[in-house]
């Protein structure tokens, strides 16, 4: 069995960062290993929220792991609490990176054209050094912006699309995926891009309301799926269309809130999804 690493936060309550990729990347049958960076009581989109950096902990527990001989087969990290923690990021890449695994870098820190509360303004310069050192990058449009200078358009054309993709990739990471990208009002998907040129996009549904933490989702269902062998674009598809289920489930549920998809109900669907896509 693959076994992955992630690093990100502990959002107690919320449906999001660690609290969806345990579940999700553990059903999809890898074994997933947790870097806690910081807890919180919820994700920060709560007008009240608690949060206690945890930076501290990263040195010594990798120290550990070096010592254990513990390797992972994939690195993802998500949401980062500070630009202290993405240089300690990048050390944890040099020290874990080995010539098979790939790492994932969500750079998890801004949407709708702005960054979420807590982050300074140089934040996103400290990230793309993070994204510098990762084999794939799953931004949305805001984060690319921020990470390339690019101005944050809400109506754009594939041009527009293919240059934030290239700035990208001019970061240094080997392949560029931007989520959330729609030419059409009732479609949205994602467009890849990596350094020898291959591009890839697929759309799906766009779902009239949209979740907090759905980009976490996305992430964590695609990186099981790249574990578990599929193709990045298969795995990418495979992901953006578990979101739309879980989205469905959760304006179907009595209990639908703001924060946070009901995934859960979601998951026989995904692990059948995922042998579908593994038999093809
Ligand atoms: O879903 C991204 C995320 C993760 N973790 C924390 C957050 C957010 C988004 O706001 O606040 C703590």
């Amino acid at each position: 069995m693959k076994r992955i690493v992630t690093l990100q936060d502990i959002s107690c309550i919320g449906r999001c960062s660690t609290t969806v990729a345990l579940p999700v990347i553990s059903a999809m049958g890898v074994e997933c290993g947790i870097l806690p960076t910081a807890v919180l009581s919820t994700h920060t989109m709560f007008q009240n929220f608690t949060s206690k950096d945890i930076s501290d902990q990263i040195e010594p527990i990798s120290d550990v792991w070096e010592k254990e001989q513990i390797t992972f087969d994939g690195i993802y990290t998500g949401y980062l609490a500070s630009k202290e923690q993405c240089r300690q990021i990048v050390d944890f890449f040099e020290r874990f990176r080995n010539d098979e695994n790939i790492i994932l870098v969500d750079p998890a820190m801004a949407d709708n054209g702005k960054l979420y509360p807590g982050f300074d303004e140089d934040f996103p310069a400290a990230m793309a050094k993070v994204c510098a050192k990762a084999d794939i990058i799953l931004p949305n449009i805001t984060e690319a912006c921020l990470l390339t200078g690019m101005p944050y358009k809400t109506v754009y054309d594939e041009s527009y699309i293919m240059e934030l993709l290239k700035r990208l990739l001019d970061l240094g990471c080997q392949t560029a995926v931007l989520t959330g990208v729609s030419y059409e009002k009732d479609k949205l998907g994602f467009a890849y891009l990596d350094q020898a040129g291959n591009q890839y996009s697929y759309f799906t549904k766009k779902c009239p309301v949209s979740y907090h933490g759905t980009g976490d989702l996305y992430a964590s269902a695609a990186f099981g799926g790249i574990m578990r062998g599929l193709d990045l674009g298969s795995a990418l598809a495979l992901a953006a269309d578990f979101v739309v289920e879980c989205i469905e489930a959760t304006d179907r549920s009595s209990e639908a809130r703001w924060y946070g998809v009901e995934f859960e109900s979601q998951i026989p669907a995904l692990c059948s999804m995922l042998e579908n896509r593994l038999q093809e």
